[in-house]
């Protein structure tokens, strides 16, 4: 008998016994541990969700007014505020990041997701029209949004609380119910959150959350489902395109949050140090695996060789092992599945001609850590623009430098790439800096800083980055229906 623990899937208030279920492990990447088995969420628990999840929309939670629903935003952050610790210590656990970046980002972040919705639907408005005709005809039409029904939110592994909750959060404000199916390999936070909301009175139904994998499981049959109203997903781009095509069956709607190859551009003119800092922060926080992480850096040739070596110093100077010592800046990859991959990356670019200046091995680190997914910070000098680890997402601690002329070169080859989710761009110059940020095609463009995040504003990707954009009230036309209703103001009667 394991005397592991388990980590439940929640469905209309209950938590789902293992016994009859399949179970699948949750692994430490830190050490490669098991440390707990997951409770997989079957078909006839998928039907029971959405049965749920209906009723829920079509009962009180449907009917509930904004003001009931801003206080109920505001109780769940207060309840994840008041469990931080605990929050904390499932994501070190699932995620192996360190317990620095997880209490200074994805907690925090996970809470004030709560709070900025209820912030934007205590200031939501509707929209109303004045008519008036020559002909005597006056009306007011006005707007009002409804819940959208039932939403499916399909979470990826690497930021799993914050970007779960950044859709819940609007999902719930806008009164509907949600089921989250979580990453196979970070199912905690999501079964942690279900006690926040029961502790702050949410119906039954409402936040249910379904464990799994993604084909053949609980994440093909959550999106495929006929009784589930939208598809909410962040992950692979190819992913997806398979969620795409189960959402064609009955016109469901999509919003998706997909992959990046994000590229920085460093100018000659640009504050050298802080463009080496932030540059390097932004390819090796979370170990390189945030969709906007950078993988490719172009720098004026003028301080290529002056910029190369600060980011060399700098990616060396991380410290790397226990995800739970609060100096540690570098955790593992999420799995041994994903370093083999990046590992993969890394012997590719020496086959296409690369160097690795920094890194491109494995780290040795003392046991428990040496049993980790753990992967030196990398730097590839000397890769042509058609290189595999160039053109394709690796999301790890990695990137490919090289120098460039003109701006022109820079953002034609900042735009050469089938993604387009953000770009960082660092200069002195503010002219250059507006013409380069409105020619680069990507979603979100940062300039001197990266991921420097308002939650007003919208958050997506161009071409095979995203559908769609949430973020601010961008997400209440996702999460709900409008409805537009004419009222006739004039007497009629002798019409
Ligand atoms: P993934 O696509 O492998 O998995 C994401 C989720 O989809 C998981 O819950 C998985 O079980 C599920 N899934 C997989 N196949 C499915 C299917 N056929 N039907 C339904 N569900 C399915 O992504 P990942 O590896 O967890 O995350 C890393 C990827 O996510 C990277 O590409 C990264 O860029 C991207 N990402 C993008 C953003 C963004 O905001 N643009 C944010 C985070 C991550
Ligand atoms: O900060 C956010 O709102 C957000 N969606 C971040 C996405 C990070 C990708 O890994």
């Amino acid at each position: 008998m394991s005397s592991l623990p388990f980590i439940p899937s929640i469905v209309d208030g209950a938590n789902l016994e293992e016994t009859g279920r399949a179970t699948f492990d949750a692994i430490d990447p830190a050490t490669g541990l098991v440390t707990a088995r997951a409770v997989e969420a079957n078909g006839a628990d998928i039907d029971h969700a959405v049965a749920a999840a209906k009723r829920a929309v079509a009962g009180s939670w449907g009917r509930s007014t904004a003001t009931e629903r801003v206080a109920m935003l505001r109780r769940i952050a207060a309840g994840i505020r008041a469990r931080a610790a605990a929050f904390v210590a499932a994501e070190v656990l699932d995620t192996g990041k360190p317990v620095a970046l997880a209490s200074a980002l994805d907690i925090p972040r996970g809470a004030a997701n709560f709070d900025i919705y209820a912030d934007l639907l205590a200031a939501e408005h509707e929209e109303v029209w004045r008519d008036e005709r020559a002909d005597g005809t006056r009306a007011l039409h006005y707007s009002h949004r409804r819940p959208i029904g039932v939403v499916a939110v399909v979470c990826p592994w690497n930021l799993p609380f914050l970007l779960m909750t950044w859709k819940v959060a609007p999902a719930l404000a806008c009164g509907n119910a949600v089921i989250v199916k979580p990453s196979e390999e970070t199912p905690r936070t999501a079964a942690l959150l279900a006690e926040v909301m029961r502790d702050a009175g949410l119906p039954d139904g409402v936040y249910q959350v379904v464990q799994g994998f993604g084909p053949g499981s609980a994440g093909e049959l959550l999106t495929s489902h006929p009784g589930v109203d939208a598809i909410t997903f962040t992950g692979e781009s190819r992913t997806g395109e398979a969620i795409m095509r189960a959402a064609a069956s009955g016109l469901r709607p999509v919003s998706f949050e997909l992959g990046g190859k994000n590229a920085a551009i460093i100018f000659a003119d640009a504050d050298l140090d802080a463009a080496i800092k932030g540059t390097a922060r932004s390819v090796m926080l979370n170990s390189g695996q945030i969709c906007l992480c950078t993988e490719r850096i172009l720098v004026q040739r003028s301080v290529y060789d002056r910029f190369v070596e600060g980011l060399a110093a700098e990616m060396r100077s991380w410290k790397a092992g226990d995800p739970h010592d609060p100096a540690t800046q570098l955790g593992p990859l999420i799995s041994a599945g994903h370093r083999d991959k990046v590992m993969g990356y890394a012997a590719a670019a020496i086959r296409d001609g690369g160097a690795a200046l920094v890194g491109g091995g494995i780290p040795n680190l003392q046991a428990p850590w040496s049993g980790g997914f753990y992967m030196e910070p990398t730097l590839w000098t000397g890769l042509a623009d058609d290189a595999a680890c160039v053109r394709e997402e690796v999301f790890g601690p990695v990137c490919a430098v090289t120098p460039f002329d003109s701006e022109e070169e820079a953002v034609a080859r900042a735009n050469a790439s089938e993604y387009g989710l953000c770009a960082a761009i660092w200069t002195r110059d503010v002219g250059r800096a507006h013409r380069v940020a409105a020619a680069v095609d990507a979603g979100m463009v940062w300039i001197n800083t990266w991921y420097l995040r308002d939650l007003r504003t919208p958050f997506g990707g161009t071409k095979r980055s995203g559908i769609g954009r949430e973020g601010g009230r961008h997400s209440f036309d996702f999460y709900s229906e409008i409805k537009t209703i004419a009222l006739r103001l004039d007497d009629t009667s002798s019409r």
